[in-house]
């Protein structure tokens, strides 16, 4: 084996976005277009010289050369070892657990989430750092920096590595080992809810789920853990074999996209629960028997239900949610004598709060809830919290969120995205919102008083580290909001989000329709904004 140096040059868009660097398969394939970015992690993260790397991925289009690619590039760099998982695959939070459990010096994941997968479709790549988690913005910046001076890669002349087979192999002074992706993931969840409840649930016979993997990466996952050793019957994870190009789908868990299983839970013959996740694993929904429930309010369900969790049973340290993510936790919060951060979005902001211990579960809105078990979200393991949950209640997941809503006030919540709008529309639409906030605190927009109006900046509490311009808040006087923020995921053009919440304390008016309820606000919001005149759009792409 040799180790070859190939001249290169930089491309000026390699600056990670809200999670790792994602673009089109095509842009991926350039040649020199990966390996500068992987060279800039070797040249940045230099404990990974003679240490050892995770790498895995979700199994998406192109998955399979990326990680040839990066274990030659790997070698070349003087990585001593590297645990692959078996195919290449590892969810996302799966790879967090094995750089925690292993103490290895980070990680590389291939994915690009809940974007579609296939030739012409979405790729992605980030690093982890050794705690398990995304990179914090000093190491992506930092990553970016190199990308920008890059002169040249190392890589080797070794032959492509059988992926599919277990075992440990060499390659110059590396060594290589295949591990079973799911094994130290489904062990780690072992410890913390109760198995043996949840086989019960399952056989007790008046209890039945669906899992939807959506032909991602939690198929494998969900059918060792959910059907093996749970004992759920067969059959209970549906579209459960990782493909490529996700079955042509979209593996995004949300109303619209896994229809399929929002059907089996729906009607007279709907199953009792039901759940999706996405491409990497670390997004989830939860449906209980015609209910919906908000990623927002199973934050708040699970923090005022953890001690009833084996894992959890001493309590919770406090909880964090991302700006955009509704109130719910921060009421739970305060009864509970807690801190609620609120963090901008990203998983990366939860990390340090995570490592120090100052919180114990965390959520976004987008459909990703977590806890310190990991430094990732984690939907296979929010599933199981429910079931641990639904077990120990012997409730359904409607009358759990509804008792919720009567001790706590329910906050409503909806989500507009405008995708794929102009980007200088877009920017000009955030200035224009930017300009007005003076002008707003103390103004009636409509029935609801400005309570608060700012473009949301965020210390961590932590290392101190201040990230500005992370959405714009509108706070009024009753604890509803508006919060307008772009996307940093896509890939094509901008996308627009604008979150809307609507704060009711009294139960006879907590089972009004949501849109209905919402209506004011997104009249105010869509004005406000000047969507219409602005990016030519009278609606919203998708509304969640
Ligand atoms: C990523 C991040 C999340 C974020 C989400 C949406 O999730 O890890 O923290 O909430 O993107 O971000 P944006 O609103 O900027 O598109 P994932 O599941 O895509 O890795």
């Amino acid at each position: 084996m040799n180790v070859l140096t190939i001249p290169s040059q930089p491309f000026s868009d390699q600056r990670p976005g809200t999670s790792g660097l994602r673009k089109k398969v095509k842009v991926f394939q350039t040649p020199h277009y990966l390996e500068n970015f992987v060279q800039a992690v070797f040249d940045t993260q230099t404990d990974l010289k003679g240490g050892t790397l995770v790498l895995g991925g979700d199994g998406r289009f192109y998955n399979r050369e990326a990680i040839q690619i990066i274990l030659r590039m790997a070698v070349a760099n003087g990585v001593q070892r590297i645990l692959v998982g078996q195919g290449g695959l590892l969810s996302t939070p799966a790879a967090s657990c094995v750089i925690r459990k292993y103490q290895t010096d980070g990680g590389i994941i291939l994915s690009a989430s809940h974007n579609p997968g296939g030739p012409e479709e979405d790729f992605g790549i980030k690093f982890n750092t050794p705690n398990g988690g995304p990179a914090p913005e000093a190491v992506t910046e930092a990553i970016f920096s190199r990308t920008q001076t890059i002169e040249r890669y190392l890589t080797t002349d070794s032959d492509p590595l059988d992926l599919d087979t277990k075992g440990s192999y060499s390659i110059g002074a590396a060594t290589i080992d295949i591990i079973d992706p799911v094994e130290d993931y489904a062990a780690l969840m072992k410890t913390l809810f109760d198995f043996d409840r949840i086989h019960q649930l399952f056989n007790s016979g008046h209890f039945s789920m669906r899992f939807d993997a959506m032909h991602a990466i939690t198929g494998p996952y969900a059918k060792q853990i959910l059907e093996n050793m749970l004992g759920a019957e067969p059959g209970t994870v549906i579209n459960g074999k990782p493909l490529e190009d996700f079955g042509q789908g979209h593996p995004d868990p949300n109303l619209v996209h896994a229809h399929e299983v929002v059907k089996l839970v729906s009607g007279p013959k709907g199953v009792n629960f039901a759940a999706a996740s996405d491409g990497d694993g670390d997004r989830n929904m939860i449906l209980g028997h015609d209910f919906f429930v908000t990623p927002s309010d199973s934050l708040a369900v699970m923090a005022a239900n953890a001690h009833l969790i084996k894992g959890y049973a001493d309590g919770i340290r406090g909880i964090a949610r991302s700006m955009p993510t509704s109130q719910a936790a921060d009421r739970v919060a305060n009864q509970l004598g807690l801190t609620c951060y609120e963090t901008p979005t990203g998983w990366k902001f939860f990390g340090n709060l995570l490592d120090a211990d100052k919180i114990t579960l965390c959520g976004e809105e987008s459909f990703g809830t977590g806890s310190n078990h990991v430094r990732e979200k984690d939907g296979l393991w929010a599933v199981l919290f429910w079931l641990n949950l639904l077990a120990v209640k012997q409730q359904s997941v409607e009358s759990i969120v509804k008792q919720h809503w009567g001790d706590f006030g329910r906050n409503y919540y909806t989500r507009y995205d405008y995708e794929g709008i102009d980007k200088s529309a877009a920017e000009g639409l955030m200035d224009h919102l930017r300009n007005l906030l003076p002008t707003l605190p103390e103004n009636n927009l409509e029935q609801y008083q400005v309570e608060f109006a700012d473009d949301f900046a965020y210390t961590d509490p932590v290392d101190g580290s201040r990230s500005e311009h992370q959405g714009i808040r509108i706070g009024f006087t009753d604890g509803s909001r508006i919060v307008y923020r772009l996307s940093g995921t896509g890939t094509e053009g901008a996308t627009l989000r604008i979150y809307l919440e609507a704060f009711e304390p009294d139960p006879s008016k907590q089972m009004m329709p949501t849109a209905d309820v919402m209506q004011p606000l997104v009249s105010i919001s869509t004005s406000l904004a000047e969507i219409e005149a602005r990016t030519g759009r009278n609606r919203p792409t998708v509304i969640t």
